[in-house]
């Protein structure tokens, strides 16, 4: 075995995006596409000698292959170990876990997560940093800047390592472990919540339904749920892995997981419902014929965080994503803690949670998740309102419900345009930015405007500046209303538009989200003409 130093060309598209470097399959499969970008993440990394690297993803079409040629870089490189999941398949919490819990110096998470599989599906890679959580926006730029001018790479000739077993080998001097990628995740779990306590609501009877959607979080969902916590049998559905996800959209909403809703309003519905995505780091929760919004989700895990175990002492803080609902920030006023607002995306939140500001954190698109890992966390979420329901002996609905009762509805959508050619969303985000110094103090398609702006985030802990992280228009009553482009989609550009509407009166508290965000739809299409610059009548999708 040799180490063998190839020539490439560099590719110009290789700048990581929210979460990664997303893109097709069959973009991927091109001559040393993956590897340029490896090399170019190897390239800024200091020297590996005496270094571990955890390694694993979704388990998606690609998984395998790019595992084996990551391997063989990651010897070329000099690690001294690489942990690699079982069969190349670890969560996205699970690798921020393994890399937390074994002192590893980053890890490299293969997904796409939310987005769809197969051959012509997306793949996708992600480098996290040492302590679990994903690479800062300095480290994604100067590998961006690496792979648009490296001109050869650095692999070993050694021959595929087996992913099956568990245990070590050695690829040209380097070792490799094979982990189960459940283990020590599923331990970590157990030091957070009452499993007793979980343990004795489902042998009361409590019926759960976890729709796995094929993706990755079933075998930890499986071992959690069924096994640990003694769930039925089949209360994990869809549980098995599969490389393009039974053809389904591996995104849970109440959009993609329409079979999980249906459950949910069936007149023997189960107690509650849950969702994972590809990556297992988003979570939807849903009671009897009531959904979940993921802000309100966030805010009742915070308002109750004292019930469960890890969290007895209080929060330090919490934090959310800009788009994100208000409802958090009601909840952390009342309980006297900190509320950050950082752009969108997890790797804002991790510099906060290392500095103990935070212990809390969520996102709108069903991403909720602790300073127990680095990465959102969506079988943590479960069995966070699973510790709820077991000790409050409250339902789904109910403890939504207190919440809206105590601090008012944030009436919550957001409206996706997808696959618009991007010169047209670029022309419709500069139509909207030319428009921004002259907006507050109007009034608007009948909206009084408080406050338009560019959203720019300053890090509190290093400083760091992220400017154009979403248009924000805030009205005088609180509503709002954002516009940002998608940065995880891999054809032309998604829109997103983000709407917000207060609602303190409780007998109002039924409305029909479409329905009283109405205003500012029709706001949001005086400002930014989505109909005439896209084409578009109606968004593709509205969570
Ligand atoms: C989307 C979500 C964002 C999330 C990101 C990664 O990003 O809006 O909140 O952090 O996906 O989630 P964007 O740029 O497309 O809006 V996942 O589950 O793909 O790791
Ligand atoms: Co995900």
């Amino acid at each position: 075995m040799t180490i063998q130093t190839l020539p490439t060309t560099p590719f110009s598209d290789q700048r990581p995006g929210t979460s990664g470097l997303r893109k097709k399959v069959t973009v991927f499969a091109q001559k040393h596409y993956l590897e340029n970008f490896v090399q170019a993440l190897f390239d800024v990394l200091p020297d590996a000698s005496g270094l571990t690297l955890v390694l694993g993803g979704d388990g998606r079409y690609y998984n395998r292959v790019a595992v084996q040629t990551i391997l063989r870089m990651a010897a070329a490189k000099g690690y001294a170990r690489v942990l690699v999941g079982q069969g190349g398949i670890l969560s996205t919490p699970a690798v921020s876990a393994v890399i937390r819990a074994n002192a590893a110096s980053g890890g490299i998470v293969l997904s796409a997560s939310h987005n769809p599989g197969g051959p012509d599906g997306d793949f996708g890679i992600k480098y996290n940093i040492a302590n679990g959580g994903p690479a800062p926006e300095k480290i994604t730029e100067a590998v961006f800047a690496r792979s648009k001018e490296l001109s050869s790479i650095r692999i070993s000739d050694g021959a595929d390592v087996s992913l099956d077993v568990l245990g070590d080998s050695t690829l040209d001097g380097m070792q490799v472990t094979v982990i189960d990628p459940v283990a020590q995740y599923a331990e970590l779990m157990g030091t957070l919540f009452d499993f007793d306590a979980i343990r004795k609501l489902f042998a009361s009877g409590f019926r759960l339904r976890f729709d796995a959607m094929n993706a990755v979080g079933g075998p930890y969902a499986r071992a959690l749920l069924e096994g640990t916590l003694g769930a039925p049998a089949g209360t994990v559905v869809n549980a098995v892995p599969l490389e393009d996800f039974g053809g389904l959209h591996p995104d849970p909403n109440p959009v993609n997981a329409e079979d999980l809703i249906a459950h949910m309003t069936a007149s023997d519905a189960p107690d509650m419902g849950a969702a994972s995505d590809g990556d297992a780091d988003r979570n939807m929760v849903v009671g009897r014929n009531f959904v979940v919004s993921p802000s309100d989700s966030l805010a009742v895990i915070a308002a109750h965080a004292k019930r469960v175990p890890g969290y007895a002492k209080g929060l330090a803080g919490v934090a959310r994503s800009m788009p994100t609902s208000t409802a958090v920030d009601r909840v952390a006023k009342a309980l006297g803690i900190p509320c950050f607002e950082t752009p969108t995306g997890w790797k804002f939140f991790g510099n906060l949670m290392d500095a103990g500001r935070v212990s809390l954190c969520g996102e709108e698109s069903y991403g909720t998740g602790s300073s127990h890992v680095r990465e959102k966390d969506g079988l943590w979420a479960v069995l966070f309102w699973l510790n709820l329901l077991a000790v409050t002996g409250k339902s789904v609905e109910t403890l939504v419900r207190e919440l809206w009762t105590e601090h008012g509805r944030c009436v919550y959508s957001r409206h996706d345009y997808e696959a618009i050619p991007t010169a047209q969303a670029d022309t419709l985000m500069a139509g909207l930015r030319a428009q921004l110094p002259t907006l507050a103090g109007t009034t608007v398609a009948g909206c009084d405007i408080a406050l338009a702006d560019d959203f720019a985030y300053t890090d509190p802990v290093d400083g760091s500046v992220s400017n154009m992280q979403g248009i924000r228009i805030i009205l005088t009553d609180g509503s709002r209303v954002v516009f940002r482009l998608s940065g995880t989609g891999t054809e032309g550009a998604t829109l997103r538009v983000y709407l917000e509407r207060h609602e303190p009166d409780a007998s109002r508290h039924d409305v029909e989200a479409q329905a009283a965000l109405q205003p500012l739809v029709a706001l949001a299409q005086t400002l930014a003409h989505i109909r005439d610059s896209t084409g578009m009548d109606q968004p593709t999708v509205m969570t």
